[in-house]
């Protein structure tokens, strides 16, 4: 029988990634999506003509009654929760709706695949957010404590104890990915990286002189989505629910990713990136690096896209939207 997601998140960079994947795998899938007034054509990352192959049913996160009545409808053999509000410096503006959005719905989900007596598999978007990124502790594993420094990591956080508390206390086959950075051509423009090859795009192509960053000392293990959603996959695929870190093991500052942005279009970084303490943030996350030997060994997923191909593949992107866009609307 025909296999059915519902994928929550469906328009993000992940959920674009996933969606495309489930269907080459043969599945039906749904997505759940927020009303919004740009229509649904310029929201989507994905190939237009996938559209017509998913089902899309309006709905909000935040909202029990719409996330039970959709489960009711679709019986999915499998949720991937997705959807957040996912920009960290967010987080500190709107604490609560943040705990609604990235807290509360995992709870929602469980609750309504529970009281409906289905037995459907559900994937929680966990964070390496989760950890406090301290000198010394990196690289991060399953067990390393979590100790988050920012609104968005303390929600995930309630989220990734409250899916376990629910996989024990209820047998519920649910698993969290703890995914670190990863980003692609289809990273939202406000997370550093896009900023930074959208930001030499505009420059190579004279519509700007300089990017205004915040911290350029902080640094992330970057790794690419589309090889990261089947990790999502692999996970619930497998006969028991658990938990994995999930990254490349490579550890990475800002400033060398502008480095190497900059390096592939043969001039210094340093002439183009100004420090603005308009994008600092209370409290940074300073060193994540994955330790993900489990995923490898029981999921046998090995990223093979590191930082370098990574930096190639969203810069030489950028400079070809903006050939073909010069008025960049993303
Ligand atoms: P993204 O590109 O920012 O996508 C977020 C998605 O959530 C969008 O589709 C957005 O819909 C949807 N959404 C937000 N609020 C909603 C609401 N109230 N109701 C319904 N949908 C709502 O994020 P991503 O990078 O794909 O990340 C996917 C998940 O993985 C998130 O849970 C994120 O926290 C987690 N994660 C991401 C990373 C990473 O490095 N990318 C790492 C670890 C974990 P709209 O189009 O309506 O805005
Ligand atoms: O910041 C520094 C910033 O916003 C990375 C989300 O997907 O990954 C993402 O969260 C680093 C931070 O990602 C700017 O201070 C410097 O240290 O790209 P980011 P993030 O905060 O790590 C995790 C795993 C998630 O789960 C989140 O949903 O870069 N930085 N200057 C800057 N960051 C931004 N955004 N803008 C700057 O100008």
């Amino acid at each position: 029988m025909k296999k059915i997601a519902l994928v929550t998140g469906v328009t993000g960079q992940d959920g674009s990634y996933l969606t495309e994947l489930l269907l080459e795998k043969g599945y039906k899938v749904h997505g759940l999506l927020r009303r919004s007034t740009v229509p649904i054509e310029k929201r989507i990352k994905f190939d237009i003509k996938l559209l017509s192959e998913i089902e899309l049913h309006f709905g909000d996160i935040t909202d029990p009654l719409s996330l039970n009545s959709i489960i009711r409808e679709v019986r999915p053999t499998e949720i991937y929760n997705l959807a957040a509000n996912t920009f960290v410096p967010g987080s500190w503006e709107a604490p609560k709706y943040t705990m609604e959005t990235v807290a509360l719905p995992i709870m929602y989900i469980a609750d309504a695949v529970r009281a409906a007596k289905l037995d459907t598999k559900i994937y929680q978007a966990s964070t390496s957010e989760m950890f406090s990124g301290d000198k010394g502790e990196a690289p991060q594993n399953e067990k390393t404590p979590m100790r988050p420094n920012n609104p968005y990591g303390i929600a995930k956080l309630y989220a990734h104890n409250m899916a376990i508390h629910y996989r024990d206390a209820f047998g519920m086959f649910i698993c969290c990915g703890i995914l670190f950075n990863h980003e692609s051509e289809r990273r939202g423009e406000n997370f550093v990286t896009r900023k930074i090859t959208l930001g030499l795009a505009r420059i190579y192509n004279k519509q700007d002189h300089k990017i205004h960053l915040g911290n350029l000392y902080s640094a992330r293990d970057w790794g690419y989505a589309k090889e990261y959603v089947d990790c999502m996959w692999r996970m619930m695929q497998r006969p028991k629910p658990d938990d994995y870190i999930i990254g490349t093991g490579e550890m990475h500052s800002v400033a060398e990713f502008c480095e190497y942005a900059f390096n592939l279009i043969g001039v210094d970084w340093k002439d183009f990136i100004v420090q603005d303490p308009r994008f600092l943030r209370p409290k940074d996350v300073q060193y994540l690096r994955a330790d993900a030997s489990k995923a490898k060994r029981i999921l046998k997923w090995k990223p093979e896209v590191k930082f370098k191909e990574l930096v190639e593949k969203m810069v030489f992107n950028d400079l070809e939207l903006l050939k073909t866009n010069n008025e960049l609307n993303l």
